[in-house]
C-alpha cells in the first residue's frame, strides 16, 4: 500500500527528487559509533529518524547498575528499530527489521536487556524504554534505524525525545 500523503503526491506532481524530504536534526552526522551524539545522563536530546539513516547515541554507565534509555515519540511515522552495543561494541540487543504495518521482533536480546513498548495508541508505542544491566564499565551504543513499508514513495521519518539514566 503506498502511502499518499500529501506530501507525497505533491512532490511526484513537482517531478521533484528531494522536494519531499525531511530535513534531518542538528545532531547529524551520527550515523557510526565513532560520530555517535554522547549523551549527558539525565539530559533529553531530541532527533529526528529518518529512513536510511541510523542514528547513534552514546552513554558511560558504571558496571553492576541499570543502564536505561528513554525514547518518546514526538510524531511522525514512529516505528524505530533499536540496537544497543556495550564497550566493547558487543551486541546487547537488536530488533530485526520490520515493516511498519506490523510490529518489531527480537532478533538477539543478551541477559538482563530488555526493550519495553509503552503507552501504546492505535497499536503504536509512544514511549519506548530500553533496560540493560551493565556488566562492564565503559560506553553503550544505543542505534535507532526507523523502518519504512515495501513501497513507501518517501522515505518516513520519527521525530523522538531521548535520555538516558543510571538506576
Ligand atoms: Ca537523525
Ligand atoms: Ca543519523
Amino acid at each position: 500500500m503506498i502511502r499518499w500523503t500529501l506530501p507525497a503526491v505533491l512532490a511526484l506532481l513537482a517531478g521533484c527528487q528531494r522536494c519531499g524530504l525531511r530535513d534531518d536534526d542538528p545532531l547529524e552526522p551520527n550515523n557510526t559509533f565513532d560520530q555517535a551524539t554522547v549523551l549527558v545522563l539525565g539530559q533529553a536530546a531530541e532527533g529526528r529518524a529518518n529512513q536510511n539513516n541510523p542514528d547513534v547515541f552514546a552513554a558511560d554507565a558504571p558496571v553492576g547498575h541499570t543502564l536505561v534509555f528513554e525514547a518518546r515519540s514526538r510524531g511522525l511515522e514512529n516505528c524505530p528499530r533499536f540496537s544497543l552495543h556495550g564497550p566493547g561494541r558487543e551486541l546487547l540487543y537488536q530488533d530485526a527489521d520490520f515493516k511498519c504495518h506490523l510490529r518489531s521482533e527480537k532478533l538477539f536480546q543478551a541477559p538482563g536487556v530488555e526493550l519495553q513498548l509503552l503507552d501504546a495508541e492505535g497499536g503504536v508505542a509512544g514511549r519506548y524504554v530500553l533496560r540493560a544491566n551493565t556488566q562492564q564499565e565503559g560506553r553503550y551504543f544505543l542505534t535507532i534505524v526507523e523502518q519504512g513499508e515495501a513501497d513507501n514513495a518517501l522515505p518516513f521519518s520519527w521525530d523522538y525525545r531521548l535520555v538516558a539514566t543510571v538506576e
